[in-house]
């Protein structure tokens, strides 16, 4: 019945796996052979499994210390989550589901030969683990395509939005008007058995990833452009699809970079704000609807996604200033200086974990040697590569001075003519719903708890150490 199911069923028990086909067949949905979520019904006992026998193995002992430091500071450091679609490492950079940028460049399958990988591929890995062939990943771009669509009065409402309402506020407004629609929230009210929950998860979120091309192109061309949007064509990949809604259809080298930067934004481990929120609000069982949007509520802070658009806005500021399009080192050198003592920080820059040069990054900057080495922008990008660290080193308190994921995606968008940066995270924001949703689906499948960790006052830390 199932692709695979002679290899991956060999450690779990049939009866298991029955129980779990009998569930969604009780539940009336429609789980199509060879499917993702065939595969992932498949993969549930596993998965369970596998869980229980860490708790049981390793319940009790301890990932490590947690230092009054470390409570005050963010939480950096502590191990406290479960999340198993992707893991980062501190010098090598993101895994994901075990492989590198590099390596899904090579494994994944791209829509043109030798080109980048697809969101649909990745989608597949996310929730799997297993790396899909082209069938399977263009299964996933017709499931997309055939879930495609927005209520009227969900584009009313994006319609009736002042212009100057910002791009992630009318995402995360869109977001939680969709939501009338979760199956998730129906099925609870219905009383549905909480091994079932999964299968609602996967359904909402398979159907937020498909939906949100429509929304997201649709305040694009609201806010920046007619307010008309092209359909959907069921032939068409995600990312071109995507692409057409936002009016560049023409624009080949602008789809290529979407697909790499839809890619390589879905996920970053656990901790993130924007991954973390959408864990801890769906752990109350908030349908997918409701935990991505607080997500990319989080997403939204300069500190996070947002820094995307201020990378720009603060490149474009400097060369204004300046009055040049060329600036010197020693120009770019005093700029980051006076954004410095201004008590800003040089957005793009720094990380909580990472502690060398993001590989996301490097992916980025390698797109732009391949098909932009010449722009202006790029060079500029390309200076303060250099530039910043030294300045960053020489303050002597950020932990990594190197550039992030966010130091690049500007310039690329800009040089395909997408140029309104203050939209550049609504983006990120589809992206990282592929990565955030596909764990949540997880969390769902393997029952995962409501998140409560303990907080303290300064009076209670005072008592712990003073008496
Ligand atoms: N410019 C100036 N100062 C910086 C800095 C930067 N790029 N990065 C860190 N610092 C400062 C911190 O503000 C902090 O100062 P205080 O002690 O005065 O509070 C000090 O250096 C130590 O910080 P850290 O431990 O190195 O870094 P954090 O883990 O606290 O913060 C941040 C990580 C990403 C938030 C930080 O590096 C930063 O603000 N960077 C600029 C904004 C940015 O690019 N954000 C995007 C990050 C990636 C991401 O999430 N993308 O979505």
């Amino acid at each position: 019945m199932f692709v695979g199911s002679a290899r991956s069923t060999s450690s779990i028990s049939k009866n298991a796996l029955n129980s779990v086909w009998t569930q969604i067949l009780r539940n009336k949905s429609s789980v199509a052979a060879g499917s993702l979520k065939a595969r992932v019904a498949e993969l549930i006992p596993e998965k369970r499994n596998e869980l229980k026998e860490i708790k049981t193995k390793y319940g009790n002992k301890s990932l490590g210390e947690v230092t009054v430091d470390m409570a005050i500071g963010g939480m950096r450091g502590i191990k406290g989550l479960l999340w198993d679609t992707s893991i980062l490492d501190a010098d090598e950079g993101i895994r994901f589901r075990g492989y590198t940028i590099p390596e899904l460049q090579e494994k994944l399958p791209a829509t043109i030969e030798g080109g980048e990988p697809t969101p649909e591929a990745i989608l597949w890995l996310l929730i799997t683990g297993e790396v899909p062939t082209a069938a399977q990943a263009r299964s996933i771009t017709d499931d997309l395509s055939s879930r495609a669509t927005i209520p009227e009065f969900v584009e009313e409402i994006l319609d009736r939005c002042p212009r100057d309402l910002h791009p992630m506020s009318q995402l995360s407004l869109a977001l939680n008007a969709l939501q009338r629609d979760s199956i998730f929230a129906k099925a609870y009210a219905d009383g549905i058995n909480k091994a079932n929950y999964w299968d609602p998860t996967y359904e909402d979120s398979m159907n937020v990833i498909a939906k949100l091309p429509l929304i997201a192109a649709k305040i694009y061309r609201n806010v920046y452009k007619d307010g008309k949007m092209g359909a959907i064509d069921p032939k068409a990949d995600y990312s071109q699809n995507f692409a057409n809604l936002l009016g560049f259809s023409d624009n080949q080298g602008f789809t290529e970079l979407l697909r790499l930067y839809l890619v390589i934004h879905t996920d970053h481990e656990g901790g993130n704000v924007s991954a973390h929120t959408t864990h801890l609000v769906g752990s109350a069982l908030s349908d997918p609807y409701l935990s991505l949007a607080a997500g990319l509520n989080g997403l939204a802070g300069p500190l996070h996604g947002l820094a995307n658009q201020e990378v720009l806005r603060w490149i474009l500021a400097m060369n204004e200033k300046l009055g040049v399009d060329h600036p010197t080192r020693e120009q770019i050198l005093n700029y980051c200086k006076e954004t410095l003592a201004s008590g800003r920080v040089i957005p793009g820059f720094g990380h909580a974990v990472l502690r060398k040069t993001d590989p996301r990054y490097i992916a980025q900057r390698e797109f732009a040697l391949k098909y932009m080495k010449d722009d202006h922008l790029f060079s500029i990008v390309s200076n303060l590569f250099h530039i910043v660290p030294e300045v960053l080193k020489e303050q002597g308190k950020v932990k990594n001075p190197y550039p992030n994921v966010d130091a690049h995606s500007g310039v690329l968008l800009r040089y395909y003519g997408f140029v309104e940066q203050d939209y550049y995270t609504v983006l990120f924001g589809v992206s990282r719903a592929i990565g955030v949703l596909s764990q949540l689906v997880w969390d769902r499948a393997l029952g995962l708890p409501i998140e409560r960790p303990k907080s303290m006052t300064m009076a209670s830390i005072r008592q712990m150490f003073e008496k």
